[in-house]
């Protein structure tokens, strides 16, 4: 073997051994982003999961007891609700909800089926 074809030699193995790395190495930055973007996702949904939110609405046509029992009976069990507290006297109703279940949107759309028209007063976030 001459001296240019070992070199050559040389050439290629040193080649093959940093293709060999730049591969592993590629590998284990894709695995490394993989795990990153795995447990964020998990991570995001966990705290997601936790978030609940309270909206007071106005009920403008919620005029009587009959009115309270009904929001009472129909809206508290709206899935994703976790309290319900009718008040009268104000014609408010403040409704406290795990926001991963439900949405305001949702709930006006609930309120809306056994007859009344809310609109959200105020919002805030609860933990
Ligand atoms: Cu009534």
């Amino acid at each position: 073997m001459n001296n240019f074809s070992y070199s050559v030699i040389q050439l290629f193995n040193y080649s093959v051994t940093q293709l060999l790395n730049y591969k592993a190495m590629k590998r284990f930055f894709l695995i490394m982003l993989c795990s990153v973007f795995a447990f964020s996702t998990v991570f995001a949904q966990s705290v997601k999961k936790n978030e609940k939110e309270t909206v007071t609405f106005n009920v403008k046509n919620m005029s009587c007891d009959n009115c309270v029992k009904k929001i009472e009976k129909n809206i508290a069990f709206e899935k994703g609700i976790t309290d319900l507290q009718c008040q009268l006297s104000s014609k408010t109703v403040k409704v406290t909800y795990q926001t991963d279940r439900t949405t305001e949107k949702q709930l006006i759309a609930a309120f809306k089926k056994i007859g009344f028209e809310v609109e959200p007063k105020e919002t805030a976030q609860t933990k």
